[in-house]
């Protein structure tokens, strides 16, 4: 399986996050690639590849261009400077001047978690090509690719960063391979991936399904609950499926292969892409659901069970000690099963 990771994805480095007024050390740490890229080297089915760099239209197709000049700028901010918005606009009815600053970049921000560096812009540049290059190797024939991005995209919405994340890889991949047919977007971080519902809410072509932490107990809080179902042209292509804090390893596999199965129902996908997220793993710092190795390649297995071109994108996982023996158990449940009913 082609990994495709560029090591400039490691130069942003955030130094701090704030939760609850408190400051602690950032959990989203260069360190969690170093874990995934020394497991999989290790491992002669991956092969690693250099992305080329995402067309700039491919990012558009997701993202506004007054929100990527904001994140662009990052580059002119010295080694130790940050914009790290800490003011928000409260009523839209008022107009926003443009081009955002430093000051003003809370139009742009949800969360007071995701500081932009100065290395931000090539970073998030860098993550969102692996997604991109996955993309199209998945659309060239290949089929399946891993993208080893970071920083984390799932968060991100058309005109928004927070959450650790800047550019909605993912997004980026499933609007790019929607131009070929219905693409269906899973996401299993423990995190709502409410950028990504956002962006496809009304798109009939992006079915997004994600199981996550509930959102009256987690993060973000203001998005994952069952009744986001989709608008518009996109109605009923949303399905959210919000678990309660320690919900048990059988239950969350029959709740996502059921919301699978309805789902299928809905849309018929021609490619996949997955939202993979680490933080479900059993003792991370920020997620629930008690996930081992174990469980990891059992989910692997379920996703490669739909037999279709699949592009999984790297989002959380916080338990860094672990994160590459997880990743790593994932990525071989899936390529088992994909590999014998899917091909080669
Ligand atoms: C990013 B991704 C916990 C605060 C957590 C942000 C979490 C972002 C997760 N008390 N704040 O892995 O979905
Ligand atoms: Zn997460």
């Amino acid at each position: 399986m082609k990994v495709f990771y560029d090591p400039v994805q490691k130069t942003h480095v955030l130094t701090h996050e704030i939760i609850a007024g408190k400051k602690f050390r950032h959990h989203e740490r260069p360190s969690r690639i170093d874990q995934i890229v020394r497991k999989l080297r290790s491992q002669p089915r991956f092969t690693f590849e250099s992305p080329s760099p995402a067309p700039l239209e491919a990012i558009r197709a997701v993202h506004e261009e007054g929100y990527l000049a904001l994140l662009r700028s990052s580059q002119d901010i010295g080694k130790e400077g940050v914009i790290w918005p800490y003011t928000f606009p409260n009523d839209p009815r008022l107009p926003l001047r443009a081009p955002a600053t430093a000051l003003t970049a809370g139009q742009y921000c949800f969360d007071v978690g995701t500081p932009i560096m100065r290395d931000t812009w090539q970073a998030a540049l860098a993550a969102v090509s692996d997604a991109f290059s996955a993309a199209q190797h998945v659309r060239r024939g290949g089929l399946r690719a891993y993208a080893l991005a970071r920083p984390p995209g799932h968060h991100a919405a058309n005109a928004m960063f927070g959450g650790y994340c800047y550019i909605n890889n993912a997004a980026v991949a499933a609007r790019y391979l929607s131009q070929y047919g219905e693409v269906l977007v899973v996401d299993f971080d423990f995190h709502h991936g409410n950028g990504t519902q956002s962006i496809f809410y009304d798109d009939p072509r992006v079915g997004f399904l994600s199981v996550h932490g509930h959102p009256e107990e987690e993060y973000p809080y203001f998005s994952g609950w069952e009744n986001e179902t989709g608008i518009d042209d996109g109605a009923g292509l949303n399905l959210n499926v919000p678990l309660r804090r320690d919900t048990s390893i059988e239950a969350y596999f029959s709740a996502l292969s059921g919301a699978l199965d309805a789902m299928l129902g809905r849309i018929q996908p021609k490619h996949l892409v997955l939202s993979a997220g680490f933080d479900i793993a059993d003792r991370d710092p920020l997620g629930h659901f008690g996930f081992l190795p174990e469980h990891f390649a059992r989910l692997g297995d379920l996703l490669a069970s739909l037999k279709l071109p699949t592009v999984i994108v790297q989002e959380g996982g916080y338990l860094i000690a672990e994160l590459g023996t997880n990743v790593e158990a994932f990525l071989l449940g899936f390529l088992e099963r994909h590999e014998r009913e899917f091909g080669k």
